[in-house]
């Protein structure tokens, strides 16, 4: 045996629970259409299961995700978006699209944006094929026979980390796959279908959080949190991320002037970062987001902790290393008890490291 067999890992996480499910790898998107090529994608199941290796070897405690009703997806997003995930697949599939046409996925072909519709309202189309474009936003996020029990098994550990929290831990982390920052009310994308996050945040407001707020470190803008709780001004959303004007997804979003709107003014904040941003800026950052949480009160948090703004990431050009992820986890758990959720984080030989990092910054049980 050589030397590196005998290896143990600093117990860096001993005594945090990961909320699991197993379903969460039932989801096999197998590829993306980008810019109308049919990629492999980043977004695969191999990135969950290296996630459970990295943790369970930093001696977290594996806590199986337990069953939520569809009260907690429906509290943050329209039923017709919830009714959609759950039906597609089984309609594309009745429709003969995989085994007439060679269709292996449900992807959107026409999307009814206000350039197509100029006014007329919307209606929703019977055939699925049509529906599709109404509620996924881009050709990336593709469905397959095993995404909804994967989605809802997301929802489910997000919900059962909440639960952890407001039973008093201090810290708890859900490993959801698929990650869900860029789904919005009515519409998903960005590898996103429900948002784990939105959904914790809104059970934690539920069982008696007055004040909630999320902080996303993911590299991307987290639009879907953000629409999610715009208008409303007792759950904060604080987003860092590569600037959307930079060129980057989510392209429409994510700009410092989205400041949310009717009770929900200035209870959103963006803070877009230049191509290229590395700790020192980045954690910055994270100090204007917990100065401001501070200064507006919260009794929980929710992180949604993507760690592609890592600089081995190939999906943002953020240059943050596991010790950033590391500081900014320590800056926020110091402002109260927090609900991790996975999002992104790309690089499967680095994603155990860097999320390990950030979770060992979390106050300890
Ligand atoms: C949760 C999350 O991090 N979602 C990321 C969504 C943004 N994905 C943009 C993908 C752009 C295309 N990827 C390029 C692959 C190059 N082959
Ligand atoms: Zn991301």
């Amino acid at each position: 045996m050589s030397q590196a067999d005998h290896y143990a890992p600093p117990a860096a996480l001993l005594g945090l629970p990961v909320v699991w499910h197993p379903d969460c790898l039932l989801h096999q998107p197998d590829g993306e259409v980008w810019l109308g090529v049919w990629e492999p994608g980043t977004e695969v199941p191999a990135r969950a299961q290296v996630l459970l290796e990295a943790l369970e070897a930093g001696g977290a405690e594996v806590v199986h995700a337990t069953v939520h009703d569809d009260g907690a997806l429906l509290a943050v997003h329209d039923s017709a978006l919830v009714e959609h995930l759950a039906t597609a697949w089984e309609d594309w599939e009745a429709a003969g699209f995989p085994s007439d046409h060679g269709r292996s996925r449900v992807v959107p072909y026409v999307f009814p944006t206000e350039g197509l519709l100029c006014g007329v309202p919307l209606r929703s189309p019977a055939a699925v094929h049509g529906r599709v474009g109404r509620f996924c936003y881009d050709t990336m996020t593709l469905v397959g026979p095993g995404t909804w029990q994967a989605v809802r098994a997301a929802a489910d550990a997000a919900l059962t980390a909440a639960d952890l929290v407001a039973g008093g831990a201090p810290a708890a982390y859900a490993l959801c796959r698929p990650p869900g920052h860029h789904a919005g009310p009515a519409g998903y994308g960005g590898s996103c279908y429900l948002n784990n996050a939105a959904i914790a945040a809104q059970a934690l407001r539920d069982s008696g959080a007055a004040r909630v707020a999320v902080l996303d470190l993911d590299a991307h803008h987290g639009n879907g949190t953000q629409a999610i709780f715009y208008r409303r001004g007792d759950v904060y959303v604080g987003s860092l991320h590569v600037d959307p004007g930079a060129g980057w997804f989510p392209h429409y979003l994510g700009y410092a002037d989205e400041r949310g709107a009717d009770d929900g003014l200035d209870a959103n904040r963006n803070l877009p970062l230049a191509p290229g941003t590395g700790d020192a800026v980045w954690i910055e950052a994270v100090d204007v987001l917990c100065d401001e949480v501070r200064a507006q009160g919260a009794d929980a948090l929710v992180i949604s902790l993507g760690v592609d703004a890592a600089a081995s990431d190939p999906e943002s050009p953020l240059r943050v290393s596991a010790g950033g992820y590391r500081e900014a986890a320590q800056r926020i758990s110091a402002l109260g008890p927090a609900v991790v959720v996975q999002e992104g984080g790309y690089d499967l030989a680095s994603l155990g490291e860097l999320t390990t990092a950030a979770l060992s910054g979390l106050r300890a049980p």
